[in-house]
Order: structure tokens, then sequence, then C-alpha cells
């Protein structure tokens, strides 16, 4: 009997990365589910065992260098990584934005997918048919006012994951870069505004429906399960009221 593949999610507590989850367990695969809020993954885990498949939780913040090491040193080979962990921090203009956001989302947008993708290449070569998938944003094509420190690091993001594409063509791993638009997810813009609800709802205000997070694993999901030969490089995805980062339709 065939192995059962592995896929490691990042940032898997919530959001994008727990509906990825959901969807790459029902596909086939045995998931592992990674982020920093331990109960969250585990409870995760228990729901998707329940329902049949199999996961595995794996408390790790992707920041942590060493950590994301040791994490690696379980995988001898793997066949997919989706690194979602990441997240916006302000709205502040260029002008007036805290140094220390930028550095915080450089890190976890950046440096995080960094420490995840090199820690784990080895085994994705090994399996001699890997997937790397890259969730920058369409923030990481476009810059908008206001997007600041976010826009610079999911830029960064956009770069490593075209780089990584260039340097390891002729291996057996694929880089799979998926950018939403707007999504609606229970955390990312109150996240985004230290907790600030109605600021948070601002961002959704008026639009008829935006992305869920399950539209976007659906897309990461059918990228992911195309033939390996086949390389969905970028996927820009947004809802249908978005025409630009800052086109949106709005009905109120
Ligand atoms: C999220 C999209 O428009 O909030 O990555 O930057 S946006």
């Amino acid at each position: 009997m065939a192995a059962v593949p592995i896929a490691v999610i990042t940032g898997a507590s919530s959001g994008i990365g727990a509906a990825t989850a959901r969807q790459l367990a029902a596909a086939g695969y045995r998931v592992v589910l990674t982020a920093r809020r331990k109960d969250r993954i585990e409870a995760l885990a228990a729901e998707i065992n329940e329902a049949g498949h199999q996961a595995t939780a794996y408390t790790l913040d992707v920041t942590d260098r060493h950590a994301v090491d040791e994490f690696a040193t379980a995988f001898r080979t793997l066949a997919v990584l989706v690194n979602n962990a990441g997240g916006a921090l302000g709205a502040d203009p260029v002008a007036t934005g805290d140094p220390a956001d930028w550095r915080q989302m450089y890190e976890t947008n950046v440096i995080g997918t960094l420490n995840v993708t090199q820690a784990l290449l080895p085994a994705l070569t090994e399996s001699g048919d890997g997937t790397v998938v890259i969730l920058s944003s369409t923030a990481g094509l476009a810059t908008y006012e206001g997007g600041g420190g976010y826009v610079a690091a999911k830029h960064g993001e956009h770069v490593l994951a075209e780089t990584l594409r260039l340097e390891i063509v002729g291996t057996p791993v694929r880089v799979i870069e998926v950018a939403p638009g707007m999504v609606k997810t229970e955390e990312f813009a109150t996240t985004r505004f230290r907790g600030d609800t109605e600021k948070a709802a601002k961002v959704y205000a008026g639009v008829e429906a935006p992305l869920t997070a399950d539209d976007v694993a659906d897309t990461i999901t059918w990228a992911v399960t195309r033939p390996s030969h086949v390389n969905i490089d970028l996927l820009v995805v947004r809802p249908r009221a978005q025409a630009s980062n800052a086109k949106v339709h709005r009905t109120t």
C-alpha cells in the first residue's frame, strides 16, 4: 500500500490555514498542522481525525529557526508545504508607520516562510514530487495607500517565491504562489487593527461577498492537486466585487 502523502500547513490555527488543512485532509493528505496556538491546532486535528481523515498538530513559531529546524527533523520525505503563516499589523502611511510593525511583518511573512521552506526543502526534494505553496497576497503584487509594511513584506514573499522557482528548476519540487485579494476571515483585519472590530468591519463594509477562507483553500487545494508536471506559478484570486487592491464595489 502506498504511503499517504503528507502536507504541512503553517498558521493552521484559523482562517485560510485551518480551511486549507480541512480541505487537503479531505483530498487525501495526512495533514500536519502548525501554529503557535496549541489548543486551536489540537482541536482542529481532533476534528479532522473524527471526520475520518488524518491530522496531527505541532506547536511552532515559524520565526524561531531553531524550533523550525527541530520540527523538520521529523520529515525524511514530504509532499506538500503550505506557507500560510503571516499577517498584517497596522494600516499607517509610510510617513508615520511604526518600524517595529514593519520589522515584525517582515519577520513573520518573509523570514517565517524562508525558515520553514529552507528547513523542509530537503524532504520535499526527497519525495521526488514536492510542492511548496506560498500564500502571498495581492498586496505582494501592487501597492495601496496605507498598505505600508504589509505591502512591503508581501512583495518580499512574492520575490522569495519567484526566486526559489528559478533556483530549483530541474529538481522535483514546484513552487506555487497563491495571492488572494479581499478575504473575510475571523482574524486578519482584527489583528491588523489590533482588536478594533469597528475598523476591521469597515474593510468589508458594503462588499456583497468577500472571499472566504474556504474559497482560498479551494484554490490552494486545486493548485496542489494538479498533475506534478503542471505548475500554477501564480494564482491571483479576488472577490467579484474587487477589481484591484483599491477598487472595490461597495453597496453602502
Ligand atoms: C490581504 C489583502 O488588500 O488587505 O492580503 O492587503 S489586503
